[in-house]
């Protein structure tokens, strides 16, 4: 292939739009006014969640890149006979625990969680992907150090208040009368454009975009980690002028990377570059869309309150999330 998605990077590229230090991107376009009309939106209280399970049994198994998450007990049930014996004993976690139960009936449990901050429903920040070693709005590839992302790193957005707005599903797989697209599937600027009009939906500035595909579906029945990567559907990066002509604040799908998996046009997730690299737009993969693309063939409306706060979690790249949609 040429570099036509250089040419379109050009295009479609924000840097400097919001301030040469800006480091939310297209995130700005989620101004006070958009947000408190999203609320709007949230008219008989029903919150559809959003997000996948954090378990051992997620997509990550046999990517090698990532794993699934870890989940540990640290205290339980368990450790209030030892702490019983414990009592007395000074300095040993056990002991402190030991001295909170020597006052009173109270007991409790903790827990950890080890993971990927990709591993599931997740939003990447504007510097988990550059090229031509730079980052979004110009910071240098270096920026992002072994510590962490100096710049554009996810406590940027949970620090302005998350990923709050009006958001549109639109919903492809349900407009091809398909369960879900077939592997590989590829979804361009105008599909986009027939689905929202099918829905009777107008995208206004600022719109959070969620995408569905029905393929976590296929993550669900089949439990094949490596093909619900490899096989994966999804945008293509052509979409990617559609979305910055909308003007939208952010895109989530159904599916492991947003755009379709396998190199389009020979290119290895080329809108992964312009999205987060080129427009400052995050994206959001591994969402379950199930229920809301239910919940809208139901009641014909396809907006809602979207709330998908990040994780304040200095310098990371990504965040886990449990998105809701508010109707
Ligand atoms: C890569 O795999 C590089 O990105 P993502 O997890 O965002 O698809």
């Amino acid at each position: 292939m040429g570099e036509e998605w250089r040419e379109a990077a050009e295009r479609v590229r924000n840097w400097g739009r919001w301030g040469e230090d800006d480091q939310l991107g297209t995130l700005n376009l989620l101004t006070p006014e958009r947000i408190a009309r999203a609320a709007t939106r949230a008219r008989q209280g029903r919150s559809i969640p959003l997000g996948v399970p954090f378990d051992a049994y997620g997509p990550q198994g046999s990517s090698g890149m990532r794993r699934n998450p870890v989940h540990l007990m640290a205290i339980d049930g368990g450790d209030a006979e030892l702490a019983a014996h414990l009592a007395g004993w000074g300095g040993a976690a056990e002991a402190q625990v030991a001295g909170m139960y020597a006052h009173g009936p109270m007991r409790f449990n903790d827990d950890y969680m080890i993971l990927p901050l990709q591993a599931a429903t997740q939003w990447d920040a504007l510097s988990h992907v550059y090229y031509d070693g730079l980052l979004y709005n110009g910071y240098p590839a270096t920026a992002v150090t072994s510590l962490g992302a100096t710049r554009l790193g996810i406590e940027q957005v949970a620090e302005r208040g998350g990923v709050v707005g009006r958001g549109v599903l639109l919903d492809v797989a349900r407009h091809r009368n398909l369960d879900r697209l077939e592997g590989g599937a590829v979804v361009g600027p105008h599909e986009l454009e027939a689905v929202a009009g099918a829905q009777g939906v107008a995208l206004e500035p600022g719109d959070i975009l969620v995408i569905r595909t029905g393929w976590w579906t296929h993550f669900l029945e089949h439990r094949k980690q490596s093909e619900w990567f490899r096989a994966s559907p999804g945008l293509s990066w052509r979409c990617a002028e559609w979305l910055r002509e909308h003007d939208i604040a952010a895109v989530a799908v159904d599916n492991p990377a947003v755009e379709v998996m396998r190199p389009e046009d020979g290119v290895m997730l080329p809108l992964h570059m312009l999205a987060l690299r080129d427009m400052g737009m995050p994206l959001g993969e591994i969402w379950d869309l199930e229920a809301l693309g239910a919940d809208c063939a139901e009641d014909g409306v396809y907006d809602f309150l979207l709330c998908a706060p990040a994780l304040r979690i200095p310098g990371a790249v990504g965040t886990p999330i449990s998105p809701v949609a508010i109707k």
